[in-house]
C-alpha cells in the first residue's frame, strides 16, 4: 500500500502571519510530498530487490528507507502539531509529564527550543515519549533520522530545515521557533500523542 500525502489540517493562509502560506505550499506541497514518493520509490525498490534476489543495494536503500521514511513520519506529525491561535499551556495529564521529566513547563520551553535552535544543519527539535521508564526526552533530529534513541515515540516536533523558515524568518531559527511555541503550538494534539503513545 502506497503511502499518501496527508492533507493539512487547516487552509493554507490559516497560519498568518506566523507561518506564511507560501512557505506552507512549498513546504508541504513539495517538501513533505518529495519524502512521500521518495519513500514509496525506496519500498518498491525493496521489493524488487526481494524478488530478484540481487541484493547490491541494500546499503542505499536502507538509507533511503531511514531518510523518507522519517521525513514522511516527522512532517505528518508537524502539521499537526500547529493550528491558527496555537500557544499557551500544556493542560492535564501532558502538562504533569512535563513537569516530572523537566522540573516545570517554563523549563521544558526553555530547554527545547535551546535544543531544536542549536541542530546543526538541517534538522529538527522533538519531544519523544520513552515507554521504557515512562519519560519524556528532548531530542535533536539531523536531517530526519539521525540522533534519535530507540523505542522513542515522537509527540512535539519542530522543523529547522531552512525550507521550513527561510522565506518569513531568514536566518532568524530562534525567531521562528519561538514564534512556533508562543503562537502555532497545538497542545491538544501534543497531549493526544502522549496518551496514544503511553498507551
Ligand atoms: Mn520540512
Amino acid at each position: 500500500m502506497a503511502h499518501e500525502l496527508p492533507p493539512l489540517p487547516y487552509d493554507y493562509k490559516a497560519l498568518e502571519p506566523y507561518y506564511d502560506e507560501q512557505t506552507l505550499h512549498l513546504h508541504h506541497d513539495m517538501h513533505h510530498a518529495a519524502y512521500v514518493k521518495g519513500l514509496n520509490a525506496a519500498e518498491e525498490k525493496v521489493q524488487a530487490m526481494l524478488a530478484s534476489a540481487d541484493f547490491a543495494n541494500a546499503k542505499p536503500l536502507a538509507k533511503e528507507l531511514a531518510f523518507h521514511g522519517s521525513g514522511h513520519i516527522l512532517h505528518s506529525i508537524f502539521w499537526t502539531n500547529m493550528k491558527p491561535n496555537g500557544g499557551g499551556e500544556p493542560a492535564g495529564a501532558l502538562a504533569g509529564a512535563i513537569k516530572k521529566s523537566f522540573g516545570s513547563i517554563e523549563a521544558f520551553k526553555v530547554l527545547f527550543l535551546a535544543t531544536t535552535n542549536a541542530v546543526e544543519g538541517s534538522g529538527w527539535g522533538v519531544l519523544a515519549y520513552r515507554k521504557m521508564d515512562d519519560a519524556l526526552v528532548v531530542l535533536q533530529a539531523e536531517k530526519h533520522e539521525n540522533l534519535t534513541q530507540w523505542g522513542v515515540t515522537p509527540v512535539l516536533v519542530l522543523d529547522v530545515w531552512e525550507h521550513a523558515y527561510y522565506l518569513k524568518y531568514q536566518n532568524k531559527r530562534p525567531d521562528w521557533t519561538k514564534a512556533f511555541m508562543d503562537h502555532l503550538i497545538n497542545w491538544d494534539d501534543v497531549a493526544k500523542r502522549y496518551a496514544a503513545a503511553k498507551g
